[in-house]
Formats: C-alpha cells, structure tokens, sequence
C-alpha cells in the first residue's frame, strides 16, 4: 500500500461559517470536496510530524465515508496517531475532551450540529486546535486561502480501517487507536460532578426524561443517566443514533423537541427534562411545567456552579455571546467576577478559557459550558443541572422564581426567519448599518435608541479584531433588538432577530414572554422593515 498524490482544482465556496464548513450531502459528495478541505486544514494547521490527530463524528449520513477519508489522508500527510471514536462516533464535547487528553495537534469533527441529515440533509467538517476549541478565525482564514488555491491531495490508498472493535491498528506509519466515544468523557463527568449526591436524589424520587433525539448523546446520556446515576431504563427517549436523525431537526428547542415539552407540561410530567443536538454540544433544560431559556440556564448554572464539586472553589468569569441575554452580567456583577461579551460562536470563548479569565461560558443558542473542555457541552450542563437539583432539593421552576427575584428577569426571545432571498436579507443588513448612525435619540414608541452599532470584538488576550458581527440596537433602559445573519444555515440566508428587556419587579416576572416582549418586537420590525424586505409576517421559529 502506498500514499498517493492526487491532483485536484480549488472549489470556491470553502469558506468555513460560525462553526466550520456545512453543506448539503450532495454538495459534499463532489469530487474531491471533502478531500479538498481535509488537505487544506492540514496545510493551514501545519501539525509536527508524528502527531496525534483525534476523527469523529456525529454519525450523520456520510460520516462513516468522511472518517475513512480523513484516516487515510492523515496517515499521507505525516501524523503519527489517529484516535478514533468506535463505528466514527464521538461526541462535540467528548471529541475536544480526547484532543486534550492525549495532547493531539487537533481533531476532525464531522457535524453539522442542529442541522437535519440523511441523503439530503446537511453535513460539515470543523477542525479543532490543540486546545481542543474550534479553529480560532486566523487558523480558519488560513484553511479558505489554501482552499482557494490547492492543486493536490495526499491520501493512502489503503483501506479505512475496521472501526466497529476497539483496538489498535496501522495504515502506513501511523496507529489507529480506535476507542470506545464514551468511557474518557464519562470519566470526566464523574470528576465535576457529585455523582453520589445525585444518584441518591435520583433513588430517592428524582424523575427525568433525557430526549437524544436520535443523535449522537444516545450513548453518553444512557451509559451516565441510566448507566452510572441509577436513573431507570427507558429515562433516555430517542437514545440510539440514527444517520438521519429519524427525519428530524435534532435540535433541542421548543419546535423540534416538541414531544419533549408536551410531556414536561403534561399532568404526568416529570421534575426534569433535557435534550441535547445532532453532535451534543447543546442542551435543552426544563422543568415540570417550565422551560428554562439558555441565556438563564447559563445564568443560574453561573451563579450555582459551586455547589458542584468540579467548582467549589468558585468561578473565575463568565463569558457570553453578545446576542446571549444579559442575565449572566447581573449575576457576574453581583459575585464580583469578570464578564467577557463576545462574538457569536465557541471559537472566540478558547483565548478566555486558556488564560482562566473565565470558567463558564454561553451562548442563547442553548449552548452552555466550561473550562473542563474547549466546546459547549450538552451532557455537562445537564448534569450540572441534575447537581444542583440534588444539592437544593428545590424544583426546576422554583430554582429559576428564586434567581430571578434575586437578580431581575431578563424576558428575552430570539426570532429566526428561515431561508429568506439572499439578497433581500443582506440588503436589510446593509440598510441598519447605514442608518446606525442616526438612530441615536430616535423614539419608537415608550423606547428611545441611547446607541447603536455594528458589533466587533478585540479579543483581550491575542488582540485580534473580529468585525461585523450583529448589529445592536441598544434603548435607554437596557433593552436590546440584535439583528445577525446567521453562518451555519446551507440554504438561503437566515435571519436571526434577538430581543431582551429587563425587569426588575418580582410582581412583574409571570409575564407572557410574548406580552412582555410585544413593544419590541414591533420595534424590530419596524426598525428593520423585516415584512417590507423579507416578505415574511412571522419568523419561522421563535426560541
Ligand atoms: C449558531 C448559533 C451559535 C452557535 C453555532 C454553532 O450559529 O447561533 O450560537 O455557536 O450555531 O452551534 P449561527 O451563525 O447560525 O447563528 V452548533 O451546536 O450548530 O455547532
Ligand atoms: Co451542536
């Protein structure tokens, strides 16, 4: 068996999005495309010879392709190592948590997260750095010009390993390690939290409902929830991974986990429940009678963590995506710790984590985390979630009553319109960015605008400037209207509207979040003539 040189053209639309390249499986399947990309990262990532290279995926249809390409190809381009989760699985999270493990240069993770898949679904490939975190932009500036500009792949043309038993392998001069996706990162878990206190609550009449929604944390969830904490059999609904998803989104908000909700609002719900996405970095949190919104899930975690063994001694900071609510500020302020605002997407929150700036980071789009690994992760909010509830012996509902009376409400909601006209949705951009800088003073209603900008970031520790990155409308008073066009969607464009208002009265936290949002919501289609440039009247999903 031999490494080949293949040659090959640049495609021109490699440009990785908020969380590396997503496209449809068709477009994926092109000649080369993914080979393409893989070659590119190499180059860009520029990795010491002998290195150690952590594969995995999802579980998506095409993964399973993807994986013995990328295996083949790295054992031509010099590593040493590959470690590789068993049939090509690994978890987000449980990916970056190998990659420090075993101190590998990077890692190759396939997912497109949320999005749906199958033949004609969505698929993506993100390379990660040494620290475990997504490609931080320069390194991904790097792999587009190299895509731009390839002429050839190198690629061994032995046959992919045997991924389906654990072990040890070779293809060239490299080693596969092919190992079992859930033992390291289980272990991990059982180093945060207090497994004890939690299994003894879950004895003592805790009840739970883990939906995996087909997707990748059907083995982590039953092997934890079900495995290690004693929960029974049957806790985890949707457990085993399936190429498609079972047709759905695997994405764990109120639409796409909907039987989820029903059953934590129905009369026979029980005290938790809990969902995570396609690759399990996000995570769903509900409580009987109540879903908790992510930019208060990360709040509350913040302000609880140390009830958590992983986190006695304190959290150092928090940092949260600019569009994510501003509860976790208050919660920062009022602890005395630093808060980071930072662009969307995990990749800006590793300079953070690394220099211990902060330890919990969060993003709106139900992605929660910390310093234990370089990605947001599902399983680890929830089992922060479930430590909490064992520790308090309150309720989900009556958690979140309390934080709020403690720190105000932040009523906050985030409207996406889907696959709206390209065109039509960067001319709305375009035209709130020309007029930003009148809009101060200008009055819609009770609001009055006291700023407004086009987001960017300098990131504290590198220096480095990330620009154009949502433009904010900011009243008088604290509320907010964001408007983003989103970067992981594969067809048309995406609108993302984020809306936030802060309410400080106990009497006033039962509110609708709707009623309690209504002037602004106007306000955001007033201001961004959404029906006007869009043709929309609603937004697709409301979150
Ligand atoms: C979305 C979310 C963002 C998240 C990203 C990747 O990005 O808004 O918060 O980091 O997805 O998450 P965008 O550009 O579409 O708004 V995952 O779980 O899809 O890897
Ligand atoms: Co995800």
């Amino acid at each position: 068996m031999s490494i080949q040189t293949v040659e090959t053209k640049p495609y021109d639309d490699q440009k990785p999005g908020t969380s590396g390249l997503r496209k449809k499986v068709p477009h994926f399947q092109q000649p080369n495309y993914a080979e393409n990309f893989i070659q590119a990262t190499f180059d860009a990532a520029d990795s010491p010879a002998g290195a150690t290279l952590v594969i995995g995926g999802d579980g998506r249809f095409f993964n399973r392709e993807v994986v013995g390409k990328a295996i083949r190809m790295a054992a031509a381009n010099g590593f040493g190592r590959v470690v590789v989760g068993q049939d090509g699985l690994l978890s987000t999270p449980a990916a970056s948590n190998l990659i420090r493990k075993r101190q590998a240069a990077g890692g190759i993770i396939l997912s497109a997260s949320h999005n749906p898949g199958g033949p004609d679904g969505d698929f993506g490939i993100k390379f990660n750095v040494s620290n475990g975190g997504p490609a931080p932009e320069g390194v991904t500036e790097r792999i587009y010009a190299r895509t731009r500009s390839i002429t050839q792949y190198r690629i061994s043309d032995a046959p992919a390993p045997d991924l389906s038993k654990v072990g040890l392998s070779r293809i060239e001069d490299m080693e596969v390690e092919v190992v079992d996706p859930v033992s390291d990162y289980a272990q991990l878990m059982e180093e945060l939290f207090d497994f004890d206190a939690i299994r003894a609550a879950i004895a003592g009449g805790l009840t739970l409902r883990f939906d995996a929604m087909h997707a990748i944390t059907g083995p982590y969830a039953r092997e934890i929830l079900e495995g290690r904490l004693g929960a029974p059999v049957g806790t985890v609904v949707n457990g085993i991974p399936l190429e498609d998803f079972g047709g759905g989104h695997p994405d764990p908000n109120v639409v796409w986990a909907a039987p989820l909700v029903d059953h934590l609002m129905s009369a026979n719900a029980p005290d938790f429940g809990a969902a995570s996405d396609g690759d399990g970095d996000r995570n769903m949190i509900l409580g009987r009678g109540i879903v908790v919104t992510p930019s208060d899930s990360l709040a509350i975690l913040a302000a609880n963590a140390h009830l958590a063994k992983g986190y006695t001694r304190g959290i150092a900071g928090i940092a949260r995506s600019m569009p994510t609510s501003q509860a976790a500020d208050r919660v920062a302020a009022a602890m005395k710790i630093g808060i980071y605002e930072t662009p969307t997407g995990w990749k800006f929150f590793g300079n953070l984590l690394d220099s211990g700036k902060v330890t919990i980071c969060g993003e709106e789009s139900s992605g929660t985390g910390s310093d234990h690994v370089r990605e947001k992760d599902g399983v680890w909010a929830v089992l922060l979630w479930l430590n909490i509830l064992a520790v308090r012996k309150q309720g989900v509902a009556e958690i979140v009553q309390d934080h709020w009376s403690r720190f105000g409400r932040n009523y906050y909601q985030r409207h996406d319109y889907e696959e709206v006209d390209k065109p039509a949705a960067e001319g709305l951009m375009e035209s709130l960015r020309d007029r930003l800088a009148s809009m101060a003073g200008q009055r819609f209603g009770t609001l009055v605008v006291s700023e407004a900008d086009d987001f960017s970031y300098k990131d504290p520790v590198d220096g480095s400037l990330s620009t154009g990155q949502g433009v904010r409308i900011i009243f008088s008073g604290g509320s907010r209207i964001v408007y983003r066009l989103s970067g992981t969607g594969t067809k048309g464009a995406t609108l993302r509207v984020y809306l936030e208002r802060f309410e400080a009265s106990p009497d006033r936290h039962d509110l609708p979040v709707e009623e309690a949002l209504k002037e602004l919501i106007e306000t955001a289609d007033a201001i961004g003539e959404i029906r006007k440039r869009t043709g929309r009247t609603e937004p697709d999903v409301r979150t």
